[in-house]
């Protein structure tokens, strides 16, 4: 019997503060919420297993603090990470404006064509401010994909177990 291979990826979990990245890490991994708002310091790693088709895989998830103050000692947590998850939030347009500056962090210390799955997070809450089209522009003048782009909802769940397995499938492709 061939010998199942297990892959494991780095992956990292991006966007400025508060867009819901540690809410959407525990979601996925523990399936709930946290019930207090908990400023990242630094970096929270999470190991995660799971099946993707028939590929068991495992996530090395990396929660990086987004603030500005951290951005010199975050580069080197990106080194040798396989893909991205970048977040932002839909009631704050400032998060979508910075999304170009992640991509372009992201990119110049991980490994070399690292997927990138954007996601347009706290899609549950009615005072979203930021429409389709606004995101269509941000996505376009940085030709990215809209196929790769998702409204999540870390705080409920939407899309949440999605855009983890979306990441993967993309990661399974590159890495057969
Ligand atoms: N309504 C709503 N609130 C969310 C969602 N995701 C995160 N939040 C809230 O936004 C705040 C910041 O979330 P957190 O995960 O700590 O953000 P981080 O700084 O990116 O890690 C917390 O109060 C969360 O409960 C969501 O999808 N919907
Ligand atoms: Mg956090």
């Amino acid at each position: 019997m061939e010998k199942e291979k297990k892959r494991i990826f780095k992956i990292l979990v991006l966007g400025n503060s508060s867009a819901g990245k540690t809410t959407l890490i525990t979601r996925y991994t523990k399936g709930y919420s946290p019930e207090q708002y908990i400023t990242t310091i630094g970096v929270n790693i999470t190991s995660y297993g799971t099946n993707i088709g028939n590929n068991s895989i495992v996530f090395q998830i990396f929660d990086i603090a987004g603030q500005k103050i951290f951005k010199s000692f975050r580069s080197k947590f990106y080194e040798g990470a396989y893909g991205a998850l970048l977040l932002f939030d839909l009631t704050n347009i400032q998060s979508l404006k910075d999304i170009p500056n992640w991509m372009q962090e992201f990119r110049e210390s991980s490994v070399e064509n690292s997927p990138i799955v954007i996601l347009g997070n706290k899609a549950d809450l009615e005072e979203r401010t930021i429409t389709e089209n606004m995101v269509k522009e941000i996505l376009d003048s940085v030709n990215f994909s809209h196929e790769l782009y998702l409204e999540t909802s870390a705080l409920y769940g939407l899309n949440v177990k999605e855009c983890f397995e979306l990441l993967g499938t993309l990661l399974l492709e590159i890495y057969k």
